[in-house]
């Protein structure tokens, strides 16, 4: 429970419920009995849940009623098969971030081995936006700043975010800023009470008195943060607050977006964000007035049509004001699960980057560099077209995380074989199931009898203790499930299948290969945890080839809403994790359920409606039946909770970054009659 920076204690109320999770009792063959797939279908997430652990192999054919027990060598068996018949080519790997480096990296590398390149995970559906727009900024995907450097800042933005619900350990660093007077700029269309006073647990006058978090709230409309941004940019370059040495001597393009700035009107970036020129000025001076800015975000800029766009016109604010590579300036991605960046660092993406494919050729003699793979939205459209045989997913969810809810479970069904390795049942393993499906128990991560490794947003390399498992049965490791299917679908005497199954081996593997990642081959005799080279920034010298951060122009989308439509946004309540709902009060929001859409008052009045009328909220995809919740959120625009809305939200993903645009929808209300 300590932080990187070593202090104690750090809880996180979602990481407890998650362990306290993995201590309920095993699944039994008695209750698989009694609990038909028709049964479990009706069940909630919280619900299949609380069945317990899956403790032994489970499969269900085409025509069975229940899921039922099957021996581990006939699962690995039949999981070999099913990939075998399908063939390399019509194969995808998914991951979440919930795995080791060492399982995520073996799964590549098996994957690779055997001839695919269709290896995605979870970003693709969170911040892999992020990823590809700061890669264009400084030639990296992560993080440009260290956790230390929190402590040293004097203004952080907070855009598209919501950590008082799903980032608590940064509040803290907020309070904290805040206590040094630094000022705290809050960047989101919905008033979050969490976002404007907090109480931190670990923190007995906070606790105490609550704790104030922004200075200034800014509720643009959704998706308009583009807008935003550029006015914010305007706004300082007119008062002067343009950092030119730097821009002269540390970046590019500026030239380009300058004039795009200029050439913009007040008047049409304050239409299109619904923020008033005074209150972009009051932000834009305290902007000037800082020396060390942090700009961090989370979905709120991600799950967009142009996601990659709102992070490039975030970052040109950085580059203006020259909070790039210096100590307590930076930009932050705020990410989903513990180990998603390390899960994407050691290999799970469709798509190497050139050093890490010529490093696998030279260890492994595997070229993988040639072909692009599928991401996770094209693997659910070649799966919807019947053009995947069988799909491998490491945890997770992919079935509810996806759009179109329907259609989603459509394209799973139509898999001859989904092999799922899972901790819990979900809703996936009950409506997202090929025609055969499996599921493989493994071993939470602090249950491995192997030390495991992560990486954290800030590019930091942990090593956890692993431990015992919580529950009898017969459960295995990921990396030994992962070796087990690999000797049965390589050639024999390709790997050293002994050696694949140990961590240490693993780990010294990944150190050979994956760039920055060298300090690992010494973690297990008692080497530090350690930051990657090469990923955050003190200095301003690049990763770009030129070693120059880059300025590009983010164009304004077309997202406006037509007469009686809205912008709706999709998102997370601090009592569920992702898919799998643990409460249906949302305590922060005040809503007791879930099945609700949060509007602004005068929309409600507008439509004649009040809180707790039933309405019908209609896409092009779907249509729900909710509850009127009245919320602050700027006018013309909704909220509603993931994952149920996925019923309202269309197959479409930012084209630089293949994130489906899960938060800008447009919708309409009608009160049901
Ligand atoms: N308790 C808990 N913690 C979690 C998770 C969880 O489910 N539960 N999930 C984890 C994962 S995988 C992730 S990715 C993160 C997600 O963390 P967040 O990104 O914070 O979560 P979301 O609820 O999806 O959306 C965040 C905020 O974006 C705002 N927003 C929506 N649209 C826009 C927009 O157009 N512009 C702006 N400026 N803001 C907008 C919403 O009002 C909301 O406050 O949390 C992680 N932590
Ligand atoms: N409309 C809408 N859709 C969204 C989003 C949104 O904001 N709005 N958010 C998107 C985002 S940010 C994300 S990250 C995705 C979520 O995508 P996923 O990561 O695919 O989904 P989760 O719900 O986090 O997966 C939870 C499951 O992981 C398994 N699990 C838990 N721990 C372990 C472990 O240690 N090992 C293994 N092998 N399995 C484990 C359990 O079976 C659990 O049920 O959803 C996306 N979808
Ligand atoms: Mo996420």
């Amino acid at each position: 429970m300590v932080n990187e920076a070593g202090r104690f204690p750090e809880v996180c109320k979602k990481s407890l419920q998650a362990q306290a999770g993995d201590m309920a009792g095993p699944i039994t063959e008695e209750s698989l009995r009694q609990h038909p797939l028709t049964h479990l279908a009706r069940l909630s997430s919280a619900q299949l849940e609380g069945l317990g652990r899956i403790a032994f192999p489970l499969i269900a054919e085409e025509d069975d009623t229940h899921f039922r027990r099957i021996p581990w060598e006939d699962a690995l068996e039949r999981a070999s098969a099913g990939l075998q018949a399908a063939g390399p080519q019509e194969v995808f790997f998914y991951s979440s971030g919930r795995s080791s480096n060492e399982a995520a990296f073996l799964m590549q590398v098996v994957a690779r081995a055997w001839g695919t390149q269709n290896i995605n995970n979870c970003s693709y559906y969170c911040h892999n936006a992020s990823g590809v727009a700061l890669t264009r900024v400084y030639g990296s995907g992560t993080a440009s700043i260290a956790l230390e450097d929190l402590e040293e800042a004097d203004l952080a933005v907070v855009a598209g975010a919501n950590p008082a619900s799903n980032h608590p350990r940064l509040i803290t660093q907020l309070v904290n800023l805040r206590r040094r007077r630094g000022k705290v700029i809050i960047v989101n269309p919905l008033r979050e009470l969490g976002l404007v006073r907090f109480r931190v647990p670990s923190d007995w006058r906070s606790l105490v008195f609550g704790s104030t978090i922004s200075d200034v709230y800014l509720q643009p409309h959704v998706g308009s943060d583009i807008a935003l941004f550029t006015a914010l940019l305007k706004a300082v370059v007119e008062s002067g607050g343009a950092d030119d040495y730097y821009i002269d001597n540390y970046t590019i393009g500026w030239d380009a977006v300058e004039r795009s700035v200029t050439e913009l009107s007040w008047a049409s970036l304050i239409e299109a964000c619904g923020i008033s020129r005074h209150d972009i000025q009051h932000a834009a001076e305290i902007m000037i007035e800082a020396k060390r800015g942090i700009l961090c975000w989370a979905m709120g800029l991600t799950h967009h049509l142009h996601g990659t766009d709102n992070i490039i016109a975030l970052s040109n604010i950085a580059l203006a004001r020259g909070w790039l590579g210096r100590p307590g300036c930076g930009l932050l991605p705020i990410r989903g699960h513990s180990n998603v960046q390390g899960v994407g660092s050691v290999g799970v993406t469709p798509n190497l980057k050139a050093a890490f494919a010529a490093k696998m050729e030279e260890i492994y003699g595997i070229a993988a560099g040639k072909e692009k793979g599928m991401t996770t939205f094209e693997s659910m459209q070649a799966a919807a077209e019947g053009r995947v045989g069988a799909a491998f997913m490491l945890g997770g969810n992919l079935f509810a995380s996806n759009p179109d809810r329907y259609w989603a479970a459509a394209a799973m069904k139509r898999i001859p074989l989904t092999i799922y390795l899972s901790t819990k049942l979900n809703e996936g393993h009950v409506h997202g199931r090929g025609r055969t499906s499996l599921i493989l128990p493994v071993l939470a991560r602090d249950e491995e009898a192997q030390t495991t490794t992560q990486e954290s947003m800030f590019n930091f390399v942990r090593l956890s203790e692993g431990g015992t498992p919580v529950v009898e049965g017969n459960l295995r490791s990921e990396v030994d499930i992962i070796a087990s299917l690999a000797e049965r679908i390589l050639p024999r005497g390709r790997f050293d299948w002994a050696a694949l199954r140990s961590h240490r081996h693993l780990r010294e593997q990944i150190a050979r290969i994956v760039p920055g990642y060298e300090p690992l081959a010494r973690i297990d005799e008692g080497g530090a945890e350690f930051h990657i080279e090469g990923r955050s920034f003190h200095e301003p010298r690049f990763a770009t080839v030129d070693r120059k951060a880059h300025f590009h122009v983010a164009p304004l989308p077309d997202f406006s809403p037509g007469a009686d439509e809205f912008r709706l946004m999709t998102l997370r309540s601090e009592g569920q994790f992702n898919t799998v709902v643990y409460e249906e009060e949302d305590l922060y929001r005040g809503n007791t359920r879930r099945d609700v859409v949060m509007m602004a008052e005068e929309d409600a009045c507008g439509l004649g409606l009040q809180e707790g009328d039933r309405v019908h909220v209609r896409t092009d995809t779907g249509v729900l039946e909710v509850t009127v919740s009245v919320a602050d959120i700027r006018s013309g625009n909704l909220a509603m909770y993931y994952p149920e809305a996925n019923v309202l939200v269309p197959r479409r993903v930012d084209e630089h970054s293949g994130t489906p645009a899960f938060k800008s929808v447009l919708a309409r209300v009608v009160r049901v009659t």
